[in-house]
């Protein structure tokens, strides 16, 4: 009787230890592990997310060290070079890298962020301003987040940002479109790319998120960096006085902008005061600025000033663009539209060639000049690729128009 009715309960706590395991099994959800210290905002009031009351180092704050006490490392010899583990010492600047994408450019911007974390930012930790048209979904958010080592924030772009301003004659842009469309006119005939240029030109750095930072860096989906970066660049950019920099300049398609040079004359008559004095304009028009050469600075990658782009000089020069309609009357880009700017409106000392950062964007790749460089730099690009000095750059002219002589070694890179 005994042994019946311990087997009895030994039944009862196999059938509860069961059931016990079942509900567990059933009910335990896996959360995954946040990695990083990110944060982003959910649900749909994304662009409120209040980036001032994050914890953020402000600029040339020390966040582990003064400027003076870290000097930058550029070159192997300099102290600190070969530092590659770990946080980095040193002040931090107050910048972010900024990415427009859809929610569909996850795995390739995820891409993106890998490189860049892995080449720098995992050793100084930055944030990361995500933009779109439309609400990110919560795929985009985390996978991102996890991998960015900075915060990461969420903005939708408002609607007056992304669409035809109310100038614009609809029949006349229609016309435009097909007409590119049967010329075959790279992305003529897309109207998102349209707001994709215009939105590019003019009002990415006037986002809320984007208010409170003074440096951007754009990177854009499926791009590559095939160099480690031993030095902070934002820091470069503050401490040297920079305000735009590029790794690769070329030729602008004529037929996406038969009339941008126009409406720069215009507006350089109409604002002679805006004119840097020891300009440019000698990379971009080789007749003393009657004509434009069509050479830009490659604007999928940028390292830049938001007060810049903030100021006066360049939103008087983008609103007199935008009037003129040639964002959806033509298919003006946003590289020949800072380019121009930059050029025109910044003096010389002002703009920088990182022939440090290495970097490919579909189909042009950037590999530094001199195989000393690429050595130091732990580069695994191919130098044959380098684009700088072959015949359809522009990064030739630039360094004429500067005075600079070309890094050792750029003659067997022309062809
Ligand atoms: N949110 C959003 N981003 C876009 C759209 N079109 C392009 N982009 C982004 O704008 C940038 C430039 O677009 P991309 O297709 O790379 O143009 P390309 O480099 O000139 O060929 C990339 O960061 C894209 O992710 C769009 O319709 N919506
Ligand atoms: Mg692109």
């Amino acid at each position: 009787m005994a042994s019946g009715n311990a087997r009895y309960v030994r039944y009862v706590l196999f059938a509860f230890f069961t059931v016990l395991i079942f509900y567990f099994v059933t009910n335990t959800k896996y959360e995954g592990v946040d990695i990083s210290k990110g944060t982003f905002a959910t649900g749909s009031n994304q662009q409120s997310h209040d980036a001032s009351k994050d914890t953020k180092p402000s600029t040339q704050k020390a966040l582990t060290g003064d400027a003076k006490d870290f000097p930058l490392a550029m070159t192997p010899n300099d102290a600190g070079f070969n530092d590659l583990v770990g946080l980095a010492p040193g002040p931090r600047m107050n910048a972010t890298f900024v990415t427009l994408a859809r929610n569909s450019d996850v795995w390739e911007i995820a891409r993106s962020i890998r490189q860049i974390e892995d080449r720098f930012n995992r050793r100084y930790n930055y944030d990361w301003v995500f933009l779109n048209d439309n609400p990110f979904d919560d795929t985009f958010k985390k996978v991102t987040t996890s991998l960015v080592s900075g915060k990461t924030f969420y903005g939708e772009i408002p609607k007056e940002h992304w669409s035809f301003p109310e100038w614009i004659d609809q029949d006349k842009a229609k016309k435009v479109r097909e007409d590119m469309a049967e010329r075959k006119i790279i992305y003529g005939d897309s109207i998102p790319y349209r707001h994709m240029c215009r939105f590019e030109s003019g009002f990415f750095f006037r986002q809320p998120l984007m208010m409170n930072y003074e440096y951007y860096w754009r990177v854009e989906p499926s791009v590559e960096l095939y160099c480690d970066i031993h030095y902070d660049p934002f820091r470069l950019m503050a401490e040297q006085g920079k305000k735009y920099s590029f790794v690769l300049s070329l030729y602008e398609y004529p037929a996406t902008i038969p009339t941008l040079w126009e409406s720069t004359k215009k507006f350089m008559k109409n604002h002679p005061e805006h004119i840097a004095a020891d300009n440019t304009m000698k990379f971009l028009s080789d007749d003393g600025g009657d004509t434009y050469n069509n050479c830009h600075f490659w604007s999928n990658f940028e390292i830049g000033s938001l007060d810049w782009l903030r100021s006066k000089q360049y939103i008087d020069y983008f609103e007199s663009l935008d009037k003129d309609g040639g964002f959806f009357y033509e298919r003006w880009g946003d590289a020949p539209v800072h380019s121009i700017a930059a050029g025109l409106m910044l003096n010389k000392s002002e703009i920088h060639f990182f022939n440090d950062i290495a970097y490919w964007h579909v189909p042009f790749t950037h590999c530094p000049t001199g195989e000393k460089t690429r050595l130091d730099l732990r580069c695994h690009c191919d130098p044959k690729e380098n684009f700088d000095w072959k015949g359809y750059s522009c990064t030739s002219k630039f360094f004429e128009a500067n005075g600079m002589s070309k890094p050792e070694g750029w003659e067997n890179q022309k062809d």
